[in-house]
């Protein structure tokens, strides 16, 4: 049964890459089958992701990104990770409507990812989302968060470029820069150029970049866009074009590629085993027991933390019974 659903994510079926996304999602056991035959296939496409603050249009550079590349005759996988709830998903709706001329476009995948109230930063299914699109042939994979900030570093293990997107009109921007997304950042798009300020602030991120040390060797691109306009696309497909020369040319991207799946297998492993554990905890009554314990103070936590860590036998028994 996987094999056939692998075998139809690598014919470009889109339902059958639909369903594998849900199967990540949901944490399917049956999804490992399909990940591991669609991993050899996996490699050329090209992961961009482009965050920044609510609102600068992240969606709509997006949207018409992936314009410009059907243009040219790539195909895009649009991952669209929505931080509200699956429930009042208003954002989300307001990307489905912008996007949806798209919908009729076989050559554009459009997948929206609820973090589900996880704490800051990408859901880590994010990184298997990109390989099932990129086994699946997408030429392209623009991935777009919303973040202020810390919540935004996520983004640097998954994208091959970054890309982030302020804008003149708020403080949110210099904001944004405080918070350490120098950092992340290959490409800095001032979007809303239309509005006042905009080379004012494109004027202070080069300086920051230039008090910088970047001795890492790419100089980020400040960039200025019009999104809702279509201006300045092109120049910006171009300057993740560079990024892209670079990184090839140097080994970063190699490099960044290893990263990816060494932290997609540390973090699946993290997350799995805290999953695995909390659900043992509401069937294992010796568990419960040491819980009240605990709890109760005649048991200690930190000693018992590391006792249950150290005992392979009970780790074992707590981490295997499967989902
Ligand atoms: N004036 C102006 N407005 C723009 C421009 N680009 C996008 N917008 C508008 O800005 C608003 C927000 O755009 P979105 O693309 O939804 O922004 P976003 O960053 O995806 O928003 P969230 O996903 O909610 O964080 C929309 O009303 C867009 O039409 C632009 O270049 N100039
Ligand atoms: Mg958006």
């Amino acid at each position: 049964m996987t094999n056939d659903l692998a075998d139809r994510v690598l014919g470009g079926e889109l339902r059958a890459l639909s369903r594998t996304l849900t199967m990540l999602e949901r944490g399917n056991p049956e999804a490992g089958g399909v990940m591991k035959r669609l991993d050899p296939q996996t490699g050329r496409s090209y992961t961009v992701g482009i965050t920044g603050p609510p609102g600068v249009g992240k969606s709509t550079l997006v949207d018409r990104l992936a314009e410009h590349l059907r243009s040219q005759g790539l195909t895009v996988g649009i991952l669209a990770v929505d931080p509200t709830s699956p429930f009042t998903g208003g954002a989300l709706l307001g990307d489905r409507i912008r996007m949806q001329r798209h919908y009729l476009d076989d050559g554009v995948f459009i997948r929206s990812v609820a973090t589900r109230g996880q704490s800051g930063g990408l859901p880590r299914i994010v990184k298997s989302m990109v390989r099932a699109l990129d086994a699946a042939g997408k030429d392209v994979i623009l991935v777009e968060t919303v973040g202020v900030g810390q919540t935004e570093l996520g983004i640097m293990g998954v994208a091959d470029s970054v890309v982030v997107a302020m804008t003149p009109e708020s403080g949110d921007s210099i904001q944004t820069l405080k918070a350490g997304v120098m950092e992340i950042a290959d490409l800095y798009v001032i979007n809303k150029a239309d509005r006042d300020g905009a080379n004012q602030l494109a004027g202070a991120v080069t300086a920051m970049l230039q008090m910088a040390d970047l001795s890492g060797g790419w100089n980020p691109q400040v960039l200025l866009t019009q999104a809702y306009a279509n201006v300045g696309i092109s120049e910006l497909w171009d300057g993740i074009g560079a990024h892209r020369d670079f990184l090839t040319d140097t080994g970063g991207l190699q490099a960044r590629r290893s990263e990816r799946r060494r932290s997609e297998f540390l973090e699946t492993v993290q997350e799995e085993l805290h999953r695995r554990l909390i659900k043992r905890l509401g069937e294992d009554t010796k568990l419960h027991t040491l819980l009240e314990n605990i709890e109760g103070k005649s048991a200690e936590p930190y000693g018992e933390a590391m006792r249950l860590l150290d005992d392979d036998v009970d780790l074992a028994r707590v981490v295997s019974g499967g989902c």
